[in-house]
């Protein structure tokens, strides 16, 4: 496989497929949305920008598979597995809030080789991907800042919106990063938080009751831009085990120590 023409193809798709979502956001009705199982919104757009991804992505490379937020959520076992979610910032999207992307991500042999986070409405592409260093945003490199210390931190965070047996431990960690950093921000796209920690509008993030497609290009973008991610005790299961830190990588060591002392009060 030919990674850099396997990038080069997937952006020009991802940002056909943004236009597509623009516009459809133009004519859209709040009486297309649909409620899921739990509380999270799905519309019909989120649905056709996950088919045309999906469609162009197994034609540009053919014999991949697909794991993807609304029609393809299983977790087949195919060595190149594109992750994808149509419409990162659904909640958002339906409430005119111009802040929503896609996210894709190609996982090859169960290592992510290739990540693209695409804000749609300012047309801003993160992009990174194997055998190229670094990480870019519209062809530029981009880098993790380089504060020192969390109290010099801006931090983003998604508040959790299901399974809320975990909320005192969360609003504990919110209360001391309150009084602790430079703020936090609550943007509503986990894919979009990591984006800006790789590109340092942000120095990092955290969030739990995550799903692989929320996070899996946003992570391995921030790790390129020469940040850090893990679990929030530091392991190596953020993509598919549900809870990530996102840092500079400066303020990583920190923050674990900062979050294991204040969950518990
Ligand atoms: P989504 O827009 O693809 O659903 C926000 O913190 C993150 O949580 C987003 O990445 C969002 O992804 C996801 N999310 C899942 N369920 C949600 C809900 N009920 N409300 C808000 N965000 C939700
Ligand atoms: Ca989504």
């Amino acid at each position: 496989m030919d990674i850099k023409s396997v990038a080069a193809a997937a952006e020009t798709l991802i940002r056909e497929t943004g236009e597509f979502v623009k516009n459809e956001r133009k004519s859209w009705q709040i009486a297309d949305v649909k409620r899921k199982i739990d509380t999270s919104l799905v519309t019909a757009v989120d649905v056709a920008s996950e088919q045309r991804l999906v469609a162009g992505l197994k034609k540009i490379l053919p014999g991949s598979d697909v794991l993807a937020e609304e029609q393809h959520n299983t977790r087949p076992d195919n060595e190149l597995l594109w992750i994808i979610d149509p419409i990162d910032g659904t909640t958002n999207f339906v409430h005119n809030l111009p802040l929503f992307c896609i996210s894709v991500a190609l996982m090859s042999k169960g290592k992510i080789i290739f990540g693209i986070v695409y804000e749609i409405n300012n047309s801003e592409c993160f992009r990174a991907h194997e055998g190229e260093e670094g990480a870019f945003l519209n062809g530029k490199r981009i880098y993790v800042s380089e504060a020192p210390k969390l109290k010099e931190c801006l931090l983003a965070t998604g508040f959790p919106s299901n399974g809320f047996d975990i909320l005192e431990e969360y609003i504990n960690i919110m209360r001391a990063f309150m009084q602790n950093t430079q703020g936090m921000r609550r943007l509503g796209t986990a894919a979009l938080d990591l984006a800006y920690v790789a590109c340092g509008r942000c120095d990092g993030f955290f969030e739990y009751r995550l799903k692989p497609w929320d996070v899996a290009a946003g992570a391995y973008i921030v790790i390129k831009a020469g940040g850090a991610v893990t679990t929030f005790s530091g392991g190596d299961d953020y993509i598919f085990g549900g809870e990530m830190l996102a840092t500079n990588g400066v303020v990583h060591k920190e923050t674990i120590e900062f979050m294991e002392k204040h969950k518990g009060k």
